[in-house]
């Protein structure tokens, strides 16, 4: 059965043996959002260094630095809009404290989810700038962890390029959120806060327009070259068996869905995609992702509904369904 707010009230009532009249409160008080932000102090990137020095934790002023304020403000922004949306209580839906390390190495040119926490670079001021910047760029990697908990995807080949997808779409949700922007106004960019623009890059990936974020330039400089067709798909060993580079195939179709349903993309699709995200498994191909997109938007708004046409339109644009 489909979670909506009355369901997924009830699955938590009982989950926490509370009564339904004090679910209300429950769903309307902020307490579980808890935020640790830790500086690394440009130490190297090793795994046991990690968190580093704690600098602001929940309900403290914002610090001089503006990368702290940053992981704190934008880790915020993820919360809520997993909260406010799907009644999701932090990545594992029990609480869990967002940690988030800055500073990361000297001149490090990315950031991760490590299974338990994000960590950000300062970037090298050439291609990148610090990781922090990017709103879209704290939720996709904070999404990773959303993952860790629920369909648990492989970082490998299909199922890690839907990890990889997933994790741009809610990014792009969250800043499309909190900016109030609708299916148009959406620029549908990853990364365009952070990279340092130059004719040949605009961004890290283009979800419209996979492939497109950079232009003309063998090296890539820290753009992911992306099919926008399954007939392209990348079937070599790099970056996981192209993890990055495969996202482009789903992200196009989801993009494609969002436009073709309109108005604001978390209202519709993202719901459809949430759901998917849940149902999803640790080895789910495109396949697996493109049929359950299809049958969670009839289920949620009807057979032949204007949503699960569009859904079924994305996914025919990139070749994965008839
Ligand atoms: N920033 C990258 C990502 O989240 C790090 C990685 O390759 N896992 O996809
Ligand atoms: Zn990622």
């Amino acid at each position: 059965a489909l979670r909506n707010i009355e369901t997924a009230a009830e699955v938590r009532a009982e989950r926490r043996l509370l009564w339904p009249d004090t679910v209300a409160a429950l769903l309307t008080n902020k307490e579980g959002k808890n935020r640790e932000v830790y500086d690394m102090l440009n130490r190297p990137n090793r795994r046991d260094l990690l968190p580093g020095n704690l600098v602001r934790k929940e309900g403290q002023e914002p610090v001089e630095d503006p990368a702290v304020n940053e992981a704190y403000e934008y880790s915020g922004f993820t919360y809520d809009f997993y909260w406010e949306l799907f009644n999701r209580d932090s990545l594992d839906d029990s609480g869990l404290t967002l940690i988030s390390s800055v500073h990361l190495g000297e001149n490090y040119n990315n950031a991760f989810w490590n299974g338990s926490q994000m960590a950000y670079g300062d970037g090298d001021d050439i291609i990148f700038r610090r990781f922090t910047r990017g709103l879209d760029v704290v939720g996709h990697e904070l999404t990773h962890g959303v993952i860790s908990f629920t369909s648990r995807l492989a970082y490998l080949d299909e199922a890690g390029a839907i990890n990889e997808h997933l994790a741009d779409v809610f990014g792009t949700l969250i800043k499309q959120w909190v900016q109030k922007q609708d299916v148009e106004e959406a620029n549908w960019l990853i990364g365009d806060e952070i990279i340092i623009p130059a004719p040949t890059r605009r961004a890290i990936r283009d979800m419209k327009n996979p492939g497109t974020a950079y232009i003309n330039d063998p090296d890539l400089n820290g753009t992911d070259p992306q099919p926008d067709h399954y007939s392209n798909k990348y079937t070599g060993t790099q970056d996981n068996g192209g993890v990055h580079i495969n996202s482009g195939i789903p992200n196009k179709a989801f993009c494609e869905a969002a436009l073709q349903i309109g108005g604001f993309a978390w209202e519709k699709a993202g719901r459809i995609w949430y759901e998917a995200m849940l149902q999803l498994t640790s080895n789910s191909n495109f396949d697996k992702l493109a049929n359950t997109t299809v049958n969670i938007a009839a289920e949620m708004f009807g057979k032949n509904s204007p949503e699960h046409n569009a859904v079924i339109n994305g996914w025919q644009t990139v070749g994965l369904y008839e």
